[in-house]
């Protein structure tokens, strides 16, 4: 099939699935067509069947907003015409939705008809859709959608409680290409972090206030009390001079490594020993199954689809939003003992496995075909 895809190219979740889904679609023989702003992050390089689509959007001094879906929207009229696309799958509802039903309608005036599938990502639900400023617009354009999918049963939830939604939402979870992932990672240098005796926790996320970055410090404060340990923070965002200064102020700064935004998460995540994703809302949480992937267990709060992912006792544990307490307990029950350590980090690829691409492609290729045929 020839399959148009709109996403965020940033190192967020939603484009993160977007581009790992194009690019195991195109393994699979399908050619991909990436229509986003700036080449996705995770999208090294171009093949036959993978194209990448700038969309661009000229700057013009009466405009104070430049107007992005509508040269979105364009731009998906000019490629699906000129590749004769099959079938459009946004990524995030806002404004990809949007765009992708105004393309629909300009190419139906051209006699031209393209199914639209939307996957809702989390935040474009639970925090910025479900804003009176959007959500009209939101609401409209997921029931225009031909197919919608959500990534965890718990945001299909939220969807249907926030919304008005006449559609059916099926539930495809996130994933993860397994045929990416080698044991034995050659080009683990965990020397360059940490001493032999030390443990290494790990967090990342976008730094923004929903991922609690205050409470992963004070997590960490809590745990190098008992264990000798490093934090290494991925990531950038606005909350990271918070993050630095909450460091200071519990005399731990030294401790901890910011290294900003990376696209080489595998080279750190090989030597990590937990995760922290203290979250207050998290649809699914990519960034925890990908560091369970890795073998590392995650210590997360229980809240959106997080207890769908991270298995309370077995590939980590679970807390209440903000209990701090229970997550420094729980850190230092997983980290204190070599044995218990190696039981966890076993566990947590044998749960991470559940989420293997083979499982969840097939379930994209079922709803291209269904929606293709209607
Ligand atoms: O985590 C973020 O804030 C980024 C956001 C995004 O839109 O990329 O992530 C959302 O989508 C991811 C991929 O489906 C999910 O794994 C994240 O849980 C979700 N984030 C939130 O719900 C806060």
């Amino acid at each position: 099939m020839k399959i148009a895809i709109v996403c965020y190219p940033t190192f967020g979740g939603s484009g993160v699935v977007a581009t790992e889904l194009g690019i195991a679609l195109s393994k699979r023989g399908h050619e991909i067509h990436f229509v986003t702003y700036k080449q996705p992050v995770r999208l090294e390089y171009l093949t036959h069947n993978i194209h990448y689509h700038e969309v661009i959007v000229p700057e013009y001094p009466l405009f104070h907003y430049q107007p992005y879906e509508l040269a979105l929207s364009s731009k998906l009229v000019t490629v699906i015409k000129k590749h004769k696309v099959d079938v459009l799958h946004v990524h995030y509802a806002i404004p990809h939705a949007y765009a992708g039903y105004m393309a629909q309608q300009m190419l139906k005036e051209e006699n031209i008809s393209i199914p639209m599938m939307t996957t809702l990502h989390g935040t474009d639900i639970t925090l910025v859709g479900s804003h009176n400023f959007y959500k009209p617009a939101v609401n409209f354009s997921i029931n225009k959608s031909d197919a919608v999918t959500s990534v965890s049963h718990s945001l299909k939830k939220d969807t249907l409680a926030i919304f008005s939604i006449e559609n059916r939402i099926e539930v495809v979870p996130n994933f993860i290409d397994f045929s990416n992932i080698k044991d034995g990672f050659d080009n683990c240098k965990r020397h360059l972090m940490a001493a032999p005796d030390e443990r290494i926790l790990i967090h990342i996320s976008n730094l923004r206030p929903v991922k609690r970055i205050q409470d992963v410090i004070k997590v960490f404060h809590g745990v190098q009390k008992k264990i000798k340990s490093k934090l290494i923070i991925i990531g950038d965002g606005p909350d990271r001079e918070m993050a630095s200064k909450v460091a200071y102020e519990l005399g731990i700064r030294d401790k901890i490594i910011f290294l900003g935004k990376s696209n080489e998460i595998e080279r750190i995540l090989c030597f990590s020993d937990l995760f922290l994703l203290p979250s207050e809302k998290e649809s699914f949480g990519l960034a925890a199954l990908e560091a369970m992937a890795y073998k590392v267990p995650v210590i997360s709060s229980n809240t959106g689809g997080l207890s769908e992912v991270n298995e309370d006792g077995v590939s980590g544990f679970l807390c209440d939003v903000g209990d701090t307490k229970k997550m420094i307990e729980k850190a230092i029950f997983i980290l204190e003992d070599d044995h218990r350590l190696e039981e966890f980090k076993h566990s947590a690829k044998q749960t991470a496995l559940k989420f293997d691409i083979n499982q969840v492609l097939p379930m994209y290729e079922r709803l291209y075909e269904k929606i293709c045929c209607l």
